[in-house]
């Protein structure tokens, strides 16, 4: 029997990548805002599993609660939580940083990503089984100039994810934290507000991953042996070394 896959941030980037690759031996719960962009993506591919699309903010505490509420039973076991929906918003120092942006990734990276989880992992715990894989960024391993809030927020991932493991590992469920470097997808363009000449700069000169090759270690983690766990993993394309330390191609 297929498993089911719940994964948030399934409009765009990371997510929508993964959702495509695993659309061939999993049951799919897609999430994201954006309503058209996902039905857009459960009509695609619906053609190859069943797929459920739920659209919610993950900040707002209530409709991630209706949301699990309105699955059918069926579908309410989740074997593989993908907590992908985030972005960073703004970059800049932190005396010019505005109280908006910060509250838009600490409600949307942090809080956002413990509602989805309280929603799911009970069921988890009572089936005793299930896998959660957490999608932070090397900029929750290292702090950099103007990275600071966004950091944070992802440094609260690396360390959320720990803190499931402790607690879950007893109850057989397995957490992953993958942490990637720089990637090509909608992520620069939030970041800089739409600006799509700043966008570009953080990809300039080099090959960044693409949103795939994340998609590709996500499916290589959750299709691991029972036994196996991947619990922490690094990713970079080949021309980043750290957070800051990037070999770029002059031109
Ligand atoms: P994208 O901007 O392409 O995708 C972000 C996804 O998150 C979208 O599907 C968006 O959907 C969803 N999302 C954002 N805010 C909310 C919200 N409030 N409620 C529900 N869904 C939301 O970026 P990426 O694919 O690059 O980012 C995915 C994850 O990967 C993020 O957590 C990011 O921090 C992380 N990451 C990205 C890296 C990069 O370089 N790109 C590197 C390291 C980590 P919608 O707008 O429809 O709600
Ligand atoms: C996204 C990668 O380097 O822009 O998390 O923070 S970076």
């Amino acid at each position: 029997m297929k498993k089911n896959v719940f994964i948030t941030g399934a409009t765009s980037g990371i997510g929508e990548a993964t959702a495509v690759l695993l659309a061939s031996d999993y049951n799919l719960i897609i999430c994201g805002r954006r309503a058209e962009k996902l039905k857009e993506l459960e009509q695609k591919l619906s053609q190859h599993t069943d797929v459920v699309s739920l659209s919610f903010d993950v900040r707002d505490k209530e409709a991630v609660e209706k949301a699990m509420n309105t699955l059918p039973e069926r579908w309410q076991n989740i074997d593989i939580l993908i907590n992908n929906a985030g972005n960073a918003h703004g970059m800049d120092t932190i005396d010019m940083g505005s109280t908006d942006d910060w509250d838009a990734m600490i409600d949307i990276n942090v809080k956002g990503l413990l509602y989805v989880s309280k929603s799911i992992i009970p069921r988890m715990i009572k089936r005793q089984t299930g896998h959660i894989v957490n999608i932070g960024s090397i900029a929750g391993k290292e702090t950099y100039p103007k990275g600071n809030v966004y950091c944070a927020s992802k440094a609260a991932v690396q360390s959320i994810s720990d803190g499931m493991r402790l607690d879950l590992y007893q109850h057989n469920i397995k957490v992953t934290s993958l942490h990637p470097g720089l990637v090509e997808t909608e992520f620069s363009l939030v970041r800089f507000k739409g600006d799509r000449e700043k966008a570009k700069q953080p990809y300039k000169g080099i090959t960044p991953l693409k949103a795939k090759d994340v998609a590709e270690v996500i499916q290589f983690v959750i299709k691991r042996p029972d036994n196996v766990l991947l619990s922490d993993i690094v990713m970079f394309p080949k021309s980043q070394a750290s957070a800051t330390l990037v070999k770029r191609d002059p031109s």
